[in-house]
């Protein structure tokens, strides 16, 4: 069923406990933690506990957990100290925007300048 947890999902096994990660917030609907090969100083991910593959098919079946999932970068980015001096919040969508992992994230970037465009 649409939502429900993959198998063989990464971030279905961080969910439920069964992949450790740095966990710094959890909500009802979503988990916050430290991605494993940072780019920068602050970069957590946000992810929704339920599965869908990115955040547009999330927001057209769950538009209150798509929105639970972009105010959460806001409060981690409050919890890390970086929402004084801005943030980055990226959803790569598709492989050729680089996207590795098809469970919906939000990658939160901070604590460096950021270019623009980025690559
Ligand atoms: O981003 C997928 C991101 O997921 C990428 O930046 C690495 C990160 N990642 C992969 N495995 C883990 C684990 N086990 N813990 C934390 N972070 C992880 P994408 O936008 O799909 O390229």
């Amino acid at each position: 069923m649409a939502g429900e947890p993959q198998a063989d999902c990464l971030f279905c096994k961080i969910v439920s406990g069964e992949v450790p990660a740095t966990v710094i917030r959890e909500t009802d609907t979503t988990v916050a933690f430290r991605d494993i090969n940072p780019q920068a100083p602050t970069h957590v991910l946000v992810i929704p506990k339920v599965h869908y593959p990115d955040a547009v098919s999330l927001a057209a079946a769950e538009p209150r957990i798509a929105a639970d999932v972009l105010v959460e970068t806001g409060a981690v980015a409050a919890h890390e100290k970086i929402d004084g001096t801005g943030y980055r919040v990226v959803f790569n969508t598709g492989s050729g925007a680089g996207q590795t992992v098809f469970h919906t994230h939000a990658h939160v970037l901070g604590g460096r300048g950021l270019n623009w465009p980025p690559g």
